[in-house]
């Protein structure tokens, strides 16, 4: 996707023309408030059949009025968009965008037009797993560096970039988690900063090919310049070979070989190498209560991100120190009669359930399955080793996961209807001295609207079991 307009023309951009946003989620909502704001002439479109007119004019914006259409639009109307604001969730390449792009509608991702408003400083985290924890990381301690009021956190996490630019000045820094749906529609988005934590199959059935998946991560680099930095994972083959191409200056971090610059881990210590000397930060087993090795990844990255903005060391440690992990991501629930639950509802793909596996020291029931994205689940059924003694399947891809499992040889299966089977069924299974594991390798959105109600849910009929 290439730029199509230049920075500075963005307020004829939006100013009187007559502006569409594709979707009326919260990034649909924030979008509408901002080009309200810019003085657009709105329109407000949701495919869902499911939503009536009437609740679609219910999710406008308080004080902000649009021309609201369900399903589709009405004849006549496609001629007199000039630009078209997507929500993530909107896929690029269905008919209508096709349509707009072909006619030469201006279209911008609802990251894009939060960028041109933005005043301050940007850090963009992306990758495929420990985005949230990477980006929560960051913005405590780009708020102990610079004070209340002057760091917003936004992105992917659940806070639409376009609500808070507005707040932007030349001396804010917004902190983004960013993912590839988002970054497959950005033009003039810049960050100061950047990560790309790791690059692993996800997300297929919208991005088609890896290449396309990982050209999408690679965007949030794509404005940038050697004056910029770009933190990079060096184990993981597609962000090592993007620092070889990458416009910023790339920075890598590694937790499993010593590097000549940049950061890595050698036995519990995480030290810095710059210019050939070497030497060490913080021991991972002393200094940070998070737990497994993509949280110590996620740690070397925010401290490069950090050293990157200036941040001195010793605000970065101090942050460091105090933080815990971030919730629904291997998060520990309770203990009840002698099980220990643990909800990893955001292990939402194979890669990100299998560091969920790894963490648990216990034999464990593992809850998987869910809405079917098009990827392969072997990696992550080679995971369960003797670790897993039972596996219950629930959603659209539990069938497909079956019948993986059975070909690698795992065959202690069982199927729920409900999640509250799924979870009753859990408790019979699971002994005193047992894990049960929600990690389900696949996203919520066949039956939940997200990961948070499915983790919520979990934690709540946890919490509901007696001592
Ligand atoms: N819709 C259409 N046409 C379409 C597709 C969707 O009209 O072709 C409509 C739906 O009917 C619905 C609305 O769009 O009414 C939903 O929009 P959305 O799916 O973009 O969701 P938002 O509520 O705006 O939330 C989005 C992100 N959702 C997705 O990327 C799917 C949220 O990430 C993000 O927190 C939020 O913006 C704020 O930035 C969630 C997510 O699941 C957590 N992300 C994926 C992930 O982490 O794996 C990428």
């Amino acid at each position: 996707m290439s730029k199509v307009y230049d920075k500075g023309e963005e307020k004829d951009m939006i100013k009187g023309q007559k502006c569409l946003v594709i979707g009326s989620g919260i990034s649909g909502k924030g979008a509408l408030a901002l080009l309200h704001q810019m003085g657009g002439d709105l329109v407000l479109l949701d495919s869902s059949r499911d939503l009536t007119l009437e609740q679609l004019k219910e999710r406008l914006p308080e004080g902000v009025s649009a021309q609201c259409c369900v399903g589709e639009l009405p004849p006549g109307l496609m001629e007199q968009i000039s630009v078209a604001v997507l929500s993530p969730g909107v896929p690029t390449d269905i008919p209508l965008v096709v349509q707009l792009r072909e006619r030469g509608v201006e279209i911008l991702g609802e990251i894009e037009l939060g960028t041109l408003a933005e005043k301050g400083k940007v850090i963009a985290i992306t990758g495929t797993n420990g985005k949230t924890t990477t980006t929560t990381l960051m913005g405590e301690i780009m708020k102990a560096h610079l004070g209340p009021g002057k760091v917003f956190v936004v992105g992917n996490i659940g806070t639409p970039y376009t609500m808070e630019v507005t707040k932007t000045a030349p001396d804010t820094v917004t902190v983004g988690e960013l993912s590839s749906f988002q970054l497959e529609t950005v033009h003039t988005f810049h960050p100061a900063v950047s990560a790309i934590l790791n690059i692993t199959p996800d997300h297929l059935n919208r991005h088609h090919t890896m290449e396309a998946y990982v050209a999408a991560k690679e965007r949030v680099a794509a404005n940038q310049t050697r004056e910029d930095i770009c933190v990079l994972n060096y184990e993981n083959p597609y962000t090592r070979d993007f620092g070889t191409r990458c416009p910023a200056r790339a920075v890598y971090f590694s937790s499993a070989r010593e590097l000549p610059e940049g950061y890595f881990l050698r036995g519990d210590e995480i030290c810095r190498a710059f210019g050939g000397r070497a030497e060490p930060l913080l021991n991972v087993r002393r200094d940070m209560r998070l737990v497994g090795i993509c949280n110590i990844e996620n740690v070397m990255a925010a401290i490069a991100m950090a050293e990157g903005m200036g941040v001195p060391m010793e605000t970065v440690l101090a942050v460091i120190r105090d933080f815990r992990a971030v919730e629904h991501r291997i998060e520990f629930v309770a203990s009840k009669r002698g099980v220990d639950y643990y909800n990893d509802s955001k292990g939402t793909n194979p890669d990100a359930a299998i560091q969920g596996i790894r963490a648990m020291d216990r034999p464990t029931v593992l809850i998987g399955g869910g809405y079917d994205k098009g990827g392969t689940f072997d990696e992550w059924i080679e995971s369960f080793g003797d670790k897993v003694k039972e596996l219950v399947l629930i959603g659209q891809t539990r069938d497909k996961i079956a019948e993986c499992a059975r070909a690698h040889g795992f065959d202690r299966i069982h199927f729920a209807d409900s999640f509250e089977e799924c979870l009753q069924l859990c408790t019979r299974l699971a002994g005193s001295g047992d894990a049960v594991l929600l990690s389900p390798a696949c996203a919520s959105w066949d039956m939940f609207p997200n990961y948070e109600t499915r983790g919520k849910e979990f934690k709540d009929y946890v919490k509901s079991l007696g001592e």
